[in-house]
């Protein structure tokens, strides 16, 4: 692997907070516990085990069984914040209106809220962290009948604010929607597997996919606010995530306009709709048409009125590519903005070292312009919801050589680095950093094989054992705090 420079520790805002992320369906297991309804993750899993490198959720970390010794590890690594997701069919078996609620789902999300305060962990909560319940899919394909999906998404928020809004402030409603388009209604590399081989509708599913979660947002956005903030005070947002793009040659205005294209097809999608309160970005309207469903004037005035209900832009960000202008028309079911992207550019120089992940490099500079890039358009405050990396060959290792995970150390400490530059040079306001991922976990379709977390975990025994980066991150947060004479 290529060497990365190391961090130079610049410093952070005094009440910057730090935490780390989660999700149920990669940690929880107890898939099938207690009433836990099947999710579309149990199915996809099972159904096909290659599709998710013969592994599954059953068991995964087993948190669901081992919470309050977490919540004890989460402490003693100096957490602010713990984002985690709750899994809806865990509450609601079947997921809809008409449903019944578990109890004992509820009852464990109430103990973790409960341990957490015990520590003065701050809960972050996703609603929607990719594994729906399979009933949805089932009766009305889920995200694909907006009316239907809105009305039980907006009762499962409802259940979520009555039963845990008197002790969570910070509600995510939906992680990734463009992964949820694409990676599940467009490749089908992730659940439900919506693709043009299993027989789907690649040319409209994406879009219509994302359409109904912005819909579903800023329903449940107005929801909180009107029924719940004026005695909860919370706060909502969404998650998005995307790469930064870099033009393939620097020099090829065609390869400029692409990069630009990308990021509009990847972040405008979903965020000028929920940030700008305002349709589509004009370049998708253009290369779409009728493919990009539309928003009603009616719907529209409803974007406009709960733009300022969004208090924070919640951005995952891992790596850069290069952006090239493809000389064809765009494929018919094109989702790129007619761009192809890749690692190395005209000149044949890399983005970076690569991690334990081909589509994640070591990208410092490329985080930075993205935090410019978005306070410029969307001026909101910013929470890097997730970051973070797997380290070359870690699958591979001992638990000695796991634990020392220097690769990840750098990473870390530039990305550190560039958040500073972003503040205190670039003027963008970024207010919090949680890592991906508080420990190893189910990587979805690669499985166990790649391990992101900060917490190395032994699949055999479930032993969880912290690696050095945490005890750099608890460090280098203090320090970096500290460091900071300034106020913002
Ligand atoms: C995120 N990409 O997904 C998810 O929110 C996590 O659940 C996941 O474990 C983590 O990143 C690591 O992969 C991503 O294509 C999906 O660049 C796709 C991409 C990045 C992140």
């Amino acid at each position: 692997t290529t060497a990365q420079k190391p961090s130079k520790d610049l410093p952070l805002p005094r009440d910057f907070v730090w935490g780390a992320a989660t999700a149920a369906y990669q940690i929880e297991g107890g898939a099938f516990q207690d009433g836990k309804g099947p999710s579309i993750w149990d199915m996809f899993s099972h159904v096909v085990p290659s599709r998710t490198s013969g592994d599954n959720g059953d068991v995964a970390c087993d948190h669901y069984n081992r919470m309050p010794k977490d919540v004890e590890l989460m402490e003693s690594l100096g957490l602010d914040v713990y984002r985690f997701s709750i899994s809806w069919s865990r509450i609601i078996p079947l997921g809809g209106r008409h449903d019944q609620v578990n109890e004992a789902g509820v009852t464990f999300y109430n103990n973790l809220i409960d341990q957490l305060a015990a520590r003065n962990i701050t809960p972050s909560v996703t609603l929607y962290h990719w594994d729906a319940p399979q009933a949805l899919y089932d009766r009305y394909g889920a995200f694909l009948n907006t009316a239907e999906f809105k009305a039980d998404f907006e009762n499962y928020a409802r259940l979520c604010f009555s039963r845990f809004g008197d002790r969570v402030k910070e509600w995510v409603t939906f992680n990734e929607p463009y992964v949820i388009s694409v990676f599940g209604h467009h490749s089908g590399s992730l659940a439900p597997g919506h693709n043009r081989a299993t027989g789907f509708d690649t040319k409209t599913e994406p879009w219509r996919v994302g359409h109904t979660i912005i819909l579903s947002h800023t329903s449940v956005a107005q929801i909180y606010a009107d029924e719940f903030r004026p005695t909860q005070e919370g706060c909502t947002a969404i998650v998005l995530n995307g790469h930064m793009y870099e033009p393939f040659d620097s020099n090829s205005n065609a390869d400029k306009a692409a990069a630009r294209r990308r990021m509009e097809f990847y972040f405008g999608w979903f965020a000028d709709p929920i940030y700008l309160g305002q349709d589509y970005p004009a370049v998708m309207r253009a290369q779409l048409g009728s493919r990009l469903p539309k928003f009603s004037p009616d719907e529209l005035e409803l974007l406009r009125k709960s733009v300022s209900l969004n208090t924070f832009f919640g951005l995952n960000h891992y790596s850069t590519k290069y952006a090239r202008a493809l000389p064809d028309p765009p494929a018919d079911d094109d989702i790129t903005g007619n761009v192809e992207e890749g690692a190395i550019n005209s000149e044949g120089e890399e983005i970076g070292p690569v991690s334990g992940m081909i589509w994640l490099r070591v990208a410092p500079e490329g985080f930075r312009k993205l935090l410019s890039w978005l306070w410029k358009r969307y001026s909101i405050p910013i929470i890097i919801t997730e970051n973070g990396c797997p380290c070359p060959g870690e699958n591979n290792m001992t638990l000695e050589q796991a634990v020392d995970d220097q690769f990840r150390i750098r990473y870390l400490g530039l990305y550190l680095d560039a958040i500073s530059q972003a503040i205190y040079t670039d003027g963008v306001l970024v207010k919090g950093y949680y890592v991906w991922s508080l420990m190893d976990n189910f990587e979805w379709s690669a499985g166990y094989s790649p391990r992101f977390g900060i917490v190395h975990t032994d699949y055999k025994t479930l032993l969880r054992t912290p690696k050095k980066s945490a005890s750099y991150l608890k460090h280098s947060f203090r320090h970096r705090r500290e460091r900071n004479q300034h106020h913002i």
